[in-house]
Order: C-alpha cells, then structure tokens, then sequence
C-alpha cells in the first residue's frame, strides 16, 4: 500500500473519575488518535502516551514531534506493507509509544482492505477473553472508598482485581480487600514505587494470595527485581522493565522476571507484543494484557492481543465505561460474567465516531508528501 497522509488527531476525554496511581492523577484523556490515509483505504492508530512523562519518559508533546519529524517520514508515499513499518522505524531509538501508534493504523488500514480481524491475523484462538480491572488508589485516602470502588467492580462482574500500591498504601488495602473477596484473583501494582530497601517490608504480601506482584522497583533495577523474586513467593511480573522481546528473554533468564505484563505501546506495537508473546510461551512464562487508559481504539487492539493462547491471565481490558462516559468509538463492553467479546470487524473493529471525534478534537496535524498543517479546533491547546 502507498501511504498518502497521516494525520494526529489530539483528543481530550474526560474521564468518569480521576485515576490515580503511585507516579499522579489523570483527570482527563489527552490522547494523540493517528489516521493513516492509504490508497487501499483508511486505518486508525492510537498512542498510549500520557501528557506527562511520569509511566514513561514518553509523552504526547514528544511522541507528536517524534512522529512528525521523524517517523511519519519514513513511511510516507512509500509502496509498504504493515509488516515493514518495525524495519523501516527501526532507525529511531526510543519513541515505542508513537511507533507503535503508526504501525497500529497502518496495519488497520492492510486489515481492512483485505477484511480480516484484528484477532485473527495476530493468531486469537478465543471470541471473548475474562476482563481484570485496575483500581486507582482513592483520592481521599480512605479505605472505606477502595472497599466501595471495588464492591462497585465485583458488582459488574469483573474477574480480577488489581490494586494500585505505594509506599504507606500497600499491606493495609490488600489485607481488607481479600479479607472481603477471599476467593477473588488479586494482584498489585507498584509502578516502579519501591526500592531494593523495601525488600523485607514488600515480602508481607505474601500472606495474601496473589497472583501476582507488578513492577514493585525502578525499571533499571534488575537486581532489584531479581533479589526480592527471590525472596517473595508472589510471582514477579514486569511492565515498565520490559521494552523488546531480547530484554525480556535477558530478564527471564536473569531470574527477575516470572511473568509479563504486554502494552503494545510499550514495546514499540503489536507486532513487536505478539513476538513476546511468542518468547513467553516458548519460555513458560504467563502474560497478560495491560491497559493504559485506552479510548475504543486501543482497547479494540488490546483485546485482539489477550486473546492469543498464551494470554493465560486476565488482563487490564476493561470495559469502555470503566474510564468514559462517552468512548471515541462504539464502547466496549463486558458482560455480567466479566467476559468481553473479541471484535470480529477488519482491523481492530471500531472506527471514532465523527461528530465525537469532531466534538473532541483540540488540533489535528496533517502530514503528507508535500507538507504538512496544522489547525487548532479549539481555544487553549
Ligand atoms: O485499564 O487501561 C487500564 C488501566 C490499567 O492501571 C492501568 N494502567 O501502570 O499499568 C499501569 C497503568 C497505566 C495507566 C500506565 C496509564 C500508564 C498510563
């Protein structure tokens, strides 16, 4: 395919309430959305990065100019196939988030005009897939408002809880909540807010049965990683420390890794997570399907990924309404049994819906062959 335009649609959406985890607040969504324009038809990407580094360095001002400057470029009417875009990036170093992006819209764009699914070209062996939530540490402080934002997921008929942990919010929360739910899968995520000092004080959570323990030490701290697996019998599972499918087979070995946590955006796109994916199963090791905020664009994607076999945990593939009143896309729904069904449409399935996308849309950038503009839809971007 020859691509003609790529244009960054930069959307702000409101969240239904803040999400707050060990590295800040976000109070709304400002997401770059891609459109890949192509001359066998149209293909949406969306970046996972945040307008601030906190998860990542990565952010959205850097991932526009990354994108504009440097990536764009390398793919822009040129005669390719989605499958070229890791090479053809692959000069750039860092910027997976706005790679990732690019590469998601130009594989939708190939997906559709051949009609096939998301799921099916990257090898689901499953229709629907068990959706996990991710529970934000409450802006109050108080316990009594995680028992309620939890009972609140239960209720709906998610399968897995995770809860977010810092130092000074960690054993207390995760005693009373699988005090009250002691059959649910439970796991914890620290976002890199701990050090190899917390090593003893971390090792408590094994009296409460998780599933697992998520990116406890910085991202760097491989011994870290590997000294506390070693002393905790919770698995060890890694998100920010894994960034390539070489770096996760290094880590696997190192002993600092038991299980994986896969965002696309992370490792640079899909195509790159289905190779971990594939590491992972070939090394024994169980992965599962992060999530980082995503508008119906993403999540499509991510819930195509979690469906591949080796997708043996429930992943943070949350319903549309678990973020949004009003998604970008047709939302994405769980049922009452917690499962949510993969898209079946070419590509990812969903596509913005225009008067939202209209309605949402602070700027937009237009690049082509012979230039490229930009125009602010609204006051204040
Ligand atoms: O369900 O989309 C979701 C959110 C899951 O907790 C979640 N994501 O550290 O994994 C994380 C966290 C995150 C959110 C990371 C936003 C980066 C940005």
């Amino acid at each position: 395919m020859i691509i003609d335009s790529v244009t960054i649609h930069r959307v702000a959406l409101p969240l239904v309430r803040p999400f707050r985890t060990s590295f800040g607040i976000e109070y709304d969504k400002d997401v770059l959305l891609l459109e890949v324009t192509s001359d066998v038809g149209v293909g949406w990407g969306e970046c996972v990065a945040a307008p601030a580094p906190l998860y990542s360095h990565e952010f959205n001002n850097a991932a526009l100019l990354a994108l504009h400057d440097h990536l764009i470029p390398r793919v822009l009417d040129r005669d390719i196939d989605a499958e070229d875009v890791p090479r053809l990036l692959g000069p750039v170093r860092g910027h997976p988030m706005a790679r990732g992006a690019l590469e998601l819209a130009i594989l939708d764009a190939q997906l559709r005009a051949s009609g096939r699914s998301f799921a099916s070209y990257l090898g689901a062996d499953r229709s629907a897939i068990p959706c996990g939530v991710s529970v934000g540490i409450p802006a109050d402080d108080s316990l009594e408002t995680l028992v309620a934002d939890v009972d609140g997921y239960v209720a709906e008929g998610y399968r897995r809880i995770k809860l977010k942990i810092e130092p000074g919010w960690d054993l207390e929360p995760t005693r009373v909540i699988r005090e009250r739910y002691p059959e649910m899968p439970l796991q914890v995520d620290a976002n890199q807010a701990y050090s190899r000092a917390d090593i003893e004080h971390l090792v408590a959570l094994d009296a409460f049965d998780l599933l697992l323990i998520e990116q406890p030490i910085h991202e760097e701290d491989y011994l870290g990683h590997k000294l506390l697996a070693e002393r905790m019998a919770t698995p060890m599972c890694l998100d920010e420390s894994i960034l390539s499918v070489d770096n996760a087979d290094s880590l696997i070995d190192y002993g600092a890794c038991e299980v994986i946590n896969i965002k696309a955006g992370r490792v640079g796109g899909y195509l790159a997570a289905r190779d971990i994916h594939d590491l992972a199963v070939s090394r024994g090791i169980p992965v599962w399907c992060g999530g980082m905020v995503e508008t119906g664009i993403g999540r499509a994607a991510n819930v195509a990924l979690a469906a591949l076999p080796g997708f043996t945990l429930p992943g943070d593939t949350s319903s549309s309404t678990r973020f949004f009143a009003t998604d970008i896309t047709e939302p994405l729904l769980m049922d009452a049994d917690g499962m949510m069904a993969v898209p079946t449409g070419p590509g990812p399935g969903v596509t913005p819906l225009p008067e939202l996308l209209d309605e949402l849309t602070i700027a937009r950038y237009v690049t082509t062959a012979s230039g490229s503009t930009t125009s602010f839809a609204r006051s204040g971007a």
